[in-house]
C-alpha cells in the first residue's frame, strides 16, 4: 500500500482482519477534493486564508454583510464547474457500488464531487455549494449559478430571503442522528482528508473506536485526532484510496466473524 503507514499497535479494536468488515463509515474532508483543484480550508492557499472564519461562515456574518457572504460562495460554486472528481473520489464510489455491507460516507465538503463520481450511500453533514434555503418560507432547493442578495425563492418567490443551503459555524450539523446510528453500528471507521479540527465531525473517531470500530485515517498529514485511530496511512488520498479500496475489495468478506450488531457477542476466531 503507497504512502507511509503508521500503526498504532496494541490499542483495542485493531485484532480485525479484512475479512471481518460488514458495516463501515468513511468520513471525508477537503483534503479529498485537493487534488481536483478545490483549496482546503486550512492549507497555505486555504479558503479562510485571508479572511476571518466569522466573516463568511456564520449566520452573525450573514447578517452583517450577506453581499460578501453570497460572493465567498457563489465564487465556490462557480469554481465547482472547473474541477473534476478525482480518483479517490472515483475509488470511493466503486466501493460504495461493490460493498455488499453496510456502508455510509458522509462529508463535511459543500461540493459536489462525490456524487459526480457516483457515491450513492452519502450524506452531506455540512449542506451543499448547490442548494438553497429560503428564509421566508423554510423551503430547501437545488440552486445552480450566483445567488447574490436579490434571489427569487423558487417556492414562496420571495426575494432577498435565499441564503446557501450550509451548516455555518454556530449550527447544527445536518443528520446527526443518521451518523450517530452508523457509527454504533460500524466494524470500520475510516477518516481521509480531514485535519480533525472541526466538531462534531473531528469526535467522530472517538465514537466509532468507543463502539469497537477499527479506525484508520488517510491524510497527508496526521490529523489532530490521530492519537485515536489504529492506523494512519500519510500520502496523498489520490494514491492511497484506490489502493486502499483494491484491497478491501479483494479480500472475501468472511461473515462468520462479521459482528451481527446487537445480536449476541462475535463468536471467538478459534
Ligand atoms: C456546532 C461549511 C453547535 C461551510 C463548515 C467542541 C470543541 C471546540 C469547538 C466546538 C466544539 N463543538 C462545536 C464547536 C464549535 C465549532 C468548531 O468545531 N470550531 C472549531 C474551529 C474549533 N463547530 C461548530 O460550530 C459546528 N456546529 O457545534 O453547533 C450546536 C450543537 C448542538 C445543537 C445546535 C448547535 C458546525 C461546524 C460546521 C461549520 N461549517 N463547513 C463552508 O464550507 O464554507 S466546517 C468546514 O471546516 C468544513 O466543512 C470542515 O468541516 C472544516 C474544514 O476541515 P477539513 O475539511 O478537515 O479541511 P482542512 O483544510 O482543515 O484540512 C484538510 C486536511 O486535508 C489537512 O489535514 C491536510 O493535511 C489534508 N490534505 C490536504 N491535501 C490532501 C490531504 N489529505 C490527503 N490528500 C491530499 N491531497
Amino acid at each position: 500500500m503507497p504512502g507511509q503507514a503508521v500503526a498504532h499497535a496494541g490499542r483495542t479494536g485493531d485484532d480485525r482482519r479484512v475479512s471481518d468488515y460488514r458495516n463501515i463509515v468513511i468520513l471525508t474532508g477537503a483534503g479529498i477534493s485537493a487534488e481536483s483543484g478545490l483549496a482546503t480550508f486550512r492549507g497555505a492557499d486555504g479558503l479562510w486564508e485571508g479572511r476571518r472564519v466569522e466573516d463568511v461562515a456564520t449566520p452573525g456574518a450573514f447578517r452583517r454583510d450577506p453581499a460578501l457572504v453570497h460572493h465567498f460562495y457563489d465564487a465556490r460554486r462557480a469554481r465547482l464547474a472547473e474541477v473534476e472528481p478525482n480518483a479517490a473520489h472515483n475509488a470511493l464510489a466503486r466501493l460504495d457500488a461493490a460493498w455488499s455491507g453496510e456502508l455510509l460516507l458522509v462529508t463535511q465538503n459543500v461540493d459536489d464531487l462525490h456524487e459526480r463520481a457516483g457515491s450513492k450511500r452519502l450524506l452531506h453533514m455540512h449542506g451543499e455549494l448547490k442548494r438553497g434555503w429560503c428564509l421566508a418560507c423554510g423551503e430547501r432547493f437545488a440552486w445552480e449559478g450566483p445567488m447574490g442578495e436579490g434571489a427569487v425563492c423558487p417556492d414562496c418567490t420571495t426575494a432577498g430571503q435565499v441564503r446557501p443551503d450550509i451548516v455555518w459555524f454556530g449550527e447544527m450539523p445536518y443528520e446527526m442522528e443518521r451518523i450517530d446510528q452508523a457509527l454504533s453500528r460500524a466494524d470500520l471507521f475510516v477518516s481521509i482528508g480531514t485535519s480533525g479540527a472541526v466538531y462534531p465531525a473531528a469526535g467522530f473517531v472517538q465514537t466509532a473506536r468507543y463502539c469497537g470500530a477499527h479506525c484508520l485515517e488517510m491524510n497527508l498529514e496526521p490529523s489532530q485526532g490521530s492519537i485515536f485511530f489504529h492506523e494512519s496511512l500519510i500520502g496523498p488520498a489520490g494514491q492511497l484510496v484506490p489502493a486502499w479500496v483494491d484491497a478491501l475489495l479483494a479480500t472475501p468478506t468472511n461473515p462468520a466473524r462479521c459482528r451481527d450488531r446487537g445480536r449476541g457477542p462475535r463468536p471467538s476466531a478459534n
